[in-house]
């Protein structure tokens, strides 16, 4: 398989942390004994780039992998990285691509707050520390009625929410992406009510199949797929996967989410991706799989359904859609 390349950088552009990657990539290729013939660059991090240093370090070397997707072919990363929905870039499958360089990811920081014993605002190298990063391969299903399968890098969001000591009070965490609009051309127009909101109740929050993302495709997250840290929840539709995110709170009420403020008849809080609730304006008992002719069928729980149905027991998911 062919991997995805970050565009050539200008000579002149190189710094620390773009030397590092190099120096990661090469390693990577097998010279391992090439032991650290430290570039002199890398003993020194600005602190803007502190986090990238921090994930580089983590990436180094074999990650533990698993597959949860069947063995389905994993889709091309090419297409993982052109066809996106972000749509602080624009509405466009390729804007983000295109747009996604004027995302500024460093520095970067995520405030948790709300319901938890330990509050603040961390820096991104801080969230990262200590959190053992894994490869899982997923199904994402866009409401949209396609899909992809993605190797994503990260690790579960139970881990870092622990951290923060939730207190009995938290029932539900509400997310948030960047709002930045000089930067995100999206955010010009009111597409949604920005930034981007999201939302999950705490059990669903803290299985261990939800991830916080930090790479894909054994690199650092590219901008369009929403660096450099999202949420990615694969038994359900793509829009609860919430990009570029700056905030965790945690919270005893069920909140709103930009969908549903946006349009409450066609997106619910739960959003599962569940094949025999339809889209008020399409079914969803099929997707189509990006790479691929002809359609699938979609399955329950987006094939999560023995990790994940319990949650739901006793609920009425056409009316908790
Ligand atoms: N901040 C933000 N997060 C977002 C979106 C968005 O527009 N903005 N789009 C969502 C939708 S609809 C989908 S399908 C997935 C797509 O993720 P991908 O582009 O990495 O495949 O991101 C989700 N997260
Ligand atoms: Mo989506």
């Amino acid at each position: 398989m062919s991997r995805y390349r970050y565009p050539p950088i200008p000579e002149s552009e190189v710094t620390p942390w773009e030397l590092f990657e190099q120096r990661r990539r090469f390693l990577k290729r097998g010279a391992a004994l090439a032991v650290a013939a430290a570039a002199p660059g890398l003993l020194f991090t600005p602190p803007a780039r502190a986090w990238q240093a921090t994930l580089a370090r983590q990436l180094e070397g074999e990650l533990p992998s698993r597959s949860l997707a069947d063995g389905e072919a994993l889709t091309d990363v090419k297409d993982a990285t052109t066809y996106n929905n972000f749509y602080e870039f624009g509405t466009r499958k390729s804007d983000p691509e295109v747009y996604a360089h004027r995302l500024v990811t460093a520095p970067w920081s995520v405030a948790i707050e709300g319901e938890v014993e330990k509050a603040g605002t961390f820096a991104l190298e801080d969230v990262l520390a200590g959190q053992d990063l894994e490869e899982r391969i997923y199904r994402l299903r866009c409401v949209e009625a396609w899909s992809m399968v993605i190797p994503w890098i990260g690790f579960p969001l139970a881990e870092l929410l622990k951290r923060h000591a939730p207190t009995s009070r938290a029932r539900y965490v509400v997310f948030e992406s960047i709002l930045d609009p000089d930067n995100l051309r999206g955010q010009r127009r009111s597409i949604i009510e920005w930034p981007y909101r999201e939302a999950l109740r705490i059990d669903e929050a803290m299985h261990p199949l939800t991830l916080m993302a930090v790479g894909m495709y054994g690199e650092r997250m590219p901008n369009q797929n929403g660096a450099p840290i999202r949420l990615v929840v694969p038994w359900k539709y793509g829009f609860k996967s919430i990009k570029s995110v700056v905030k965790i709170r945690l919270v005893e009420e069920q909140p709103t989410t930009s969908w549903i403020d946006q349009n409450p008849e066609e997106y619910g809080f739960y959003a599962n991706v569940n094949p025999e609730v339809d889209h008020p304006r399409w079914s969803q008992a099929r997707e189509r799989r990006i790479g691929e002719n002809g359609r699938r069928e979609t399955l329950m729980f987006n094939g999560y359904a023995d990790e994940v149905a319990e949650l739901y027991a006793g609920m009425d998911l056409n009316k908790h859609f």
